[in-house]
Parts: structure tokens; C-alpha cells; sequence
């Protein structure tokens, strides 16, 4: 009896450490310059071409770096938030978390353009990471070298961004649970945060925290009272299902420190934002940030992109190169 039981937790166990195992062996096949021979221009087209799309629509620069953050979350990146469901199978992209991430067509045709170049030889999963890399440059932020070789998945569940991605409702203890099971950090966690310094939300991502907070018609009270009324203006519930608002509020536009102050005075806008401040390591990093001299987001930034890139990657002769990117081969 004793026995079965032993046998059936040490199986639990190496299920739950199979992962883990797997992404450490995985990552050290990233290297700087993957296509130098293969694909000679591959870096220099998806750069040219990213700077075109943001160029024409700035409001995408956000959407691909969520796209690679997503797609890090679940799986490992590669690229399976990409894949379109089929008659047989609910692809991520179909999943609640989703509904909002876009810029899908742009990743699409930019590996065209790749294949057209060479054929078969760069994968979706590293046009994801070039392209969050390019299109955050590209609006003024910061810069950092991205590792290749990433291959691409064959497999794209709905449920699994259901259960793998952090929600916004989540606490700190969630949140540090949710990023350790990645293999990243309390301050990865602080750092990949402040990625909230640009785009937008829907009302719906945060509505919780206005309205009926505890059943009560009553707000969140960690939320600044301010912060509320103006939300509470920018969302109202006639509205509320298709109301969109700017994140980190005057600057949404700007790759700055500027969402480090905003969640230091209580206007974080989700409720993983405000758990910033409520660990001594990430309130820490939250107040380091509001003065220039002590600030280091920007290149901190990059670092903990490269640590998030390497999350379960496929390399070597694991998965495969897609055709298309929303099609499994
Ligand atoms: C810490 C856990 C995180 C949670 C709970 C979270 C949650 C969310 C939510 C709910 C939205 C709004 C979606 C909508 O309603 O339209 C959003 C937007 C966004 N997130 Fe996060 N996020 C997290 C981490 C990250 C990370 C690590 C990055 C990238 C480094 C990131 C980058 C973005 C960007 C750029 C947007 C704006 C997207 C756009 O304008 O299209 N987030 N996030
Ligand atoms: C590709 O070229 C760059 C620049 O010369 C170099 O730093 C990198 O190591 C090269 N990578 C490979 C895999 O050849
Ligand atoms: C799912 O459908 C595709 C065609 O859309 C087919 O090629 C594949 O074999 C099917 N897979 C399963 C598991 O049924
Ligand atoms: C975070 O949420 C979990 C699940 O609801 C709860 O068990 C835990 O006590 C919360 N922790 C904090 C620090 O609020
Ligand atoms: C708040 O909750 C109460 C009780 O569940 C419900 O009757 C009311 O419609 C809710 N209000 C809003 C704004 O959702
Ligand atoms: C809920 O609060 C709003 C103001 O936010 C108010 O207009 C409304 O009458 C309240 N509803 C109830 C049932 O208390
Ligand atoms: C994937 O789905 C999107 C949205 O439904 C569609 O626009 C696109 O053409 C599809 N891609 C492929 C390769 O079928
Ligand atoms: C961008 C995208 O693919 N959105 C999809 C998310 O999932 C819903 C269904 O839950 C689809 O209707 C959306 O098209």
C-alpha cells in the first residue's frame, strides 16, 4: 500500500519536473546569429520591415511585445500562439486570454517574405522574439541582443493559456509562483512588468476593480480613489464590454519609467500591477525606479527579455520549421 504510493508520487514528481528538465537542456541551443549562413538577411528584413508596420501603426508596437510574451508563457516560445484552431483542435489563440492580442498578420507577413527569401529555414518562433525586440526599438525604448535557433511547436491547446498565462487578477504570491514556474525571477517578474509602460487595456481586463469589487457595488481599495473615478468615467457600464483605455495614463505611448510611478502612487491598473508593491523585493525595484539616477528599467529590460526568450525553447532537431505560421505542417 505504502509502496503504491510511493510509486504514484514519485511519478507526480518527475511529471512535474519533466518540463523543467526539458527547457535547461533546451536553452543552451540558442546562439547570436542563428541564420548568419543559412538566411543571411533574415535579421535585417524582419528589423526593416517591423520599423515599416509600427512606423504606419504605432499602436502595434505593444500588441508584439505581448505577442512574445504570450507566446513565452505558454509552451515555451514557440510560436504556438501563432496556430489557428482547427476543425479538430482549439488552438491558444482561441482562448479567453486572447481575445485581445493582435498583430498576428504582421508576424504572417513577415515570414512570407522570409520564405520567399529562403525557404523552410527561419522559424515563426524567432520572428516572435525579433520582432518584439524591433518593434519596442523601434518606438524609442530600449534594445538587447536576440538569441536564435528557436524552432517551432506542434502543438497549440487553448486550455494550456488558460492555465499557464498570469492573470491580472493574480496576487503577488501567484505572480511570483507564476513566473518561478518558468524559470524567471521575483525580479524578472518586477522588470517584465513595467512592459505596461505602453499600450492599452481592455475595460474588461480590470472592471472588477471598479465595479462590485467584493459584491458590494464597491471598488478595489488598494486602487487610488482618483484613479477609480476616472476610470470608473472611461469605462462606464453601458459601455463597459468594448471600452478600451490607455495603460500607464499620459505616457501609453512612451517606452519609460513612467508606469513605475504611476503603480508607486497606487494607480496600477491591474490588480497584478498594485501587487508591486506589496513584496519588499518588487516595491523595491517599483521605487528604485521613479528617480532618474537610480533607475536601471531600460537595460534591465533587455536582460530579463533574454532570460524570458529562453523560456522552454525547441532547438536542435526538436519540433519543426512552420511554412506558415498558423498552420502546423
Ligand atoms: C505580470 C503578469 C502580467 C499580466 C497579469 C498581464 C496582463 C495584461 C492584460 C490583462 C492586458 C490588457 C489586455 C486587454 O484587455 O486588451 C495586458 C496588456 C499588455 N501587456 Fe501584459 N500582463 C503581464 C505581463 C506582461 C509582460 C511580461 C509583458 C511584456 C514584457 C506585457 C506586455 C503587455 C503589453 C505591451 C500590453 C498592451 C497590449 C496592446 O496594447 O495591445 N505584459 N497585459
Ligand atoms: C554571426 O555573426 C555575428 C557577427 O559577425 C557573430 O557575432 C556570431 O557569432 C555569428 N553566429 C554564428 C552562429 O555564426
Ligand atoms: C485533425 O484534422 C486535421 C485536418 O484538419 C488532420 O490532418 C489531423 O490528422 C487531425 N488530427 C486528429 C488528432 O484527428
Ligand atoms: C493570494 O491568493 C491566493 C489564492 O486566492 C490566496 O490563497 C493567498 O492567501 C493570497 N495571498 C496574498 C498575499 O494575498
Ligand atoms: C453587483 O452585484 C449585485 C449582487 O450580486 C448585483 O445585483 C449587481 O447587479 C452588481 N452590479 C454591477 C454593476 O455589476
Ligand atoms: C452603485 O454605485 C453607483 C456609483 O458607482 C451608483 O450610481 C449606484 O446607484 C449604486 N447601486 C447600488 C445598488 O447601490
Ligand atoms: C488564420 O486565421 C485568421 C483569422 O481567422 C485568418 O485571417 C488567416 O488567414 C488564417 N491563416 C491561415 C494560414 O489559414
Ligand atoms: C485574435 C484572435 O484570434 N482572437 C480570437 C480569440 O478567441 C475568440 C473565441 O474565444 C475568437 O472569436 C477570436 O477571434
Amino acid at each position: 500500500m505504502a509502496n503504491t504510493k510511493l510509486i504514484v508520487l514519485a511519478f507526480s514528481l518527475y511529471i512535474m519536473l519533466l518540463p523543467f528538465v526539458f527547457d535547461l537542456a533546451n536553452a543552451q541551443g540558442l546562439t547570436s546569429g542563428f541564420y548568419n549562413l543559412s538566411c543571411p538577411s533574415a535579421e535585417k528584413l524582419v528589423k526593416t520591415m517591423t520599423e515599416k508596420f509600427v512606423a504606419h501603426a504605432p499602436s502595434f508596437a505593444p500588441s508584439l511585445l505581448r505577442l512574445h510574451f504570450h507566446d513565452c508563457f505558454v509552451r515555451g516560445c514557440d510560436a504556438s500562439v501563432l496556430v489557428n484552431s482547427t476543425s479538430n483542435n482549439t488552438a491558444e489563440k482561441d482562448s479567453i486570454p486572447n481575445l485581445t492580442l493582435r498583430g498576428f498578420q504582421i508576424i504572417d507577413a513577415i515570414k512570407s517574405a522570409l520564405e520567399k527569401q529562403c525557404p523552410g529555414v527561419v522559424s515563426c518562433a524567432d520572428i516572435v522574439a525579433l520582432v518584439a525586440r524591433d518593434a519596442v526599438t523601434a518606438i524609442g525604448g530600449p534594445t538587447w541582443p536576440v538569441l536564435t535557433g528557436r524552432r517551432d511547436g506542434t502543438k497549440s491547446l487553448a486550455t494550456d493559456a488558460l492555465t499557464e498565462l498570469p492573470a491580472p487578477t493574480m496576487n503577488i504570491t501567484q505572480l511570483k509562483a507564476n513566473f518561478a514556474s518558468v524559470g524567471l525571477s521575483v525580479k524578472d517578474l518586477a522588470v517584465l512588468s513595467g512592459g505596461h509602460t505602453i499600450g492599452i487595456s481592455h475595460c474588461t481586463s480590470f472592471a472588477i476593480r471598479l465595479y462590485n469589487f467584493t459584491g458590494k457595488n464597491d471598488s478595489d481599495p488598494s486602487l487610488h480613489p482618483n484613479y477609480v473615478a476616472l476610470l470608473k468615467k472611461q469605462c462606464p457600464l453601458t459601455t463597459l464590454l468594448t471600452s478600451i483605455v490607455e495603460m500607464d495614463p499620459g505616457s501609453f505611448r512612451t517606452f519609460d519609467t513612467h508606469y513605475y510611478s504611476v503603480v508607486g502612487r497606487r494607480k496600477g491598473m491591474f490588480t497584478s500591477d498594485g501587487a508591486l508593491l506589496t513584496d519588499s523585493t518588487t516595491l523595491a525595484y517599483v521605487q528604485a525606479q521613479a528617480s532618474p539616477q537610480s533607475s536601471t528599467f531600460l537595460t534591465d529590460f533587455g536582460q530579463s527579455m533574454m532570460n524570458m526568450g529562453k523560456i522552454g525553447v525547441l532547438t536542435g532537431t526538436s519540433g519543426t520549421i512552420r511554412n506558415q505560421c498558423a498552420i502546423i505542417n
